[in-house]
């Protein structure tokens, strides 16, 4: 008998290139999931429009609606809950989240990345890898725990830096990837192999690596 399917509500704020790469990689039966839910915290996201077009709920959470981050977070989760979901990944969404949110979602919630963690957390990473010539760069899943972008890392898959690149041409190259990694890793995560466990990613009773699982 085949497993019961996962439900994952993805949180995005923009383009939603890694949402259509799960969308795209349930359909090919290659993700054992359900995309449950999508929520933006932008009106104009794309991936709302993607979302719709896959016949998946789509609803958007504008952050500037709201108080505080307290009142935001709290509302967040009242719709994730209310789409059932039993695993968050976020997939450029663009809101720090409050200890609180995080904690409840402890080892349900993950996050990509764009670099090569612990270098670069934060934002513009490509505009800051190419100030510092790197020769390489890349990007990084892993599970969220209150400290921004210091959850144990799952996978990281790396990319060459070209003298020559703008922060635009090396984004779309880390996107590439992104888009292998992330249904991969969620993969293993619906399939029950991979978890979070004494703040380490553990795949089939594996503790991975500070780097992660060699994707190279
Ligand atoms: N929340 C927690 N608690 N821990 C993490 O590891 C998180 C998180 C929320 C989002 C994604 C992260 C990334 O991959 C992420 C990881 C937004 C910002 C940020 O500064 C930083 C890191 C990430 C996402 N956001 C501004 C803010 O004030 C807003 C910036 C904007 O709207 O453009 O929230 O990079
Ligand atoms: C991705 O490159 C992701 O790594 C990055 O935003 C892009 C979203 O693309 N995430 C962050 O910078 C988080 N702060 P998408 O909307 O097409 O999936």
């Amino acid at each position: 008998m085949s497993k019961p399917v996962k439900k994952l509500c993805v949180l995005i704020s923009g383009n939603g290139s890694n949402l259509q790469a799960i969308i795209d990689e349930i359909a090919a039966k290659r993700l054992n999931a359900e995309v449950c839910g999508v929520i933006s915290n932008r009106p104009q996201a794309y991936g709302l429009e993607r979302a719709k077009a896959a016949g998946i709920p789509a609803v958007c959470l504008d952050h500037t609606q709201y108080d505080d981050r307290d009142t935001y977070d709290k509302a967040l989760k009242l719709q994730i809950d209310e789409f059932g979901a039993e695993g968050v990944v976020l997939a450029g969404f663009m809101r720090i989240l409050t200890p609180e949110f995080v904690n409840s979602f402890s080892g349900k919630l993950m996050n990509i990345h764009p670099s090569l963690l612990p270098k670069y957390k934060g934002l513009n990473t490509h505009q800051r890898a190419i100030d510092n010539g790197d020769s390489e760069h890349g990007v990084s899943v892993h599970f969220v725990t209150p400290e921004l972008d210091g959850g144990p890392v799952i996978i990281q898959s790396r990319v060459p830096v070209f003298e020559d690149d703008t922060p635009s041409e090396l984004a779309e190259r880390v996107q590439e990837q992104e888009r292998r990694i992330y249904p991969l890793v969620l993969s293993w995560y619906c399939d029950g192999r991979l978890v979070m466990r004494n703040n380490k990613a553990v795949l089939d009773e594996h503790e991975l690596p500070e780097s992660g699982y060699a994707s190279d």
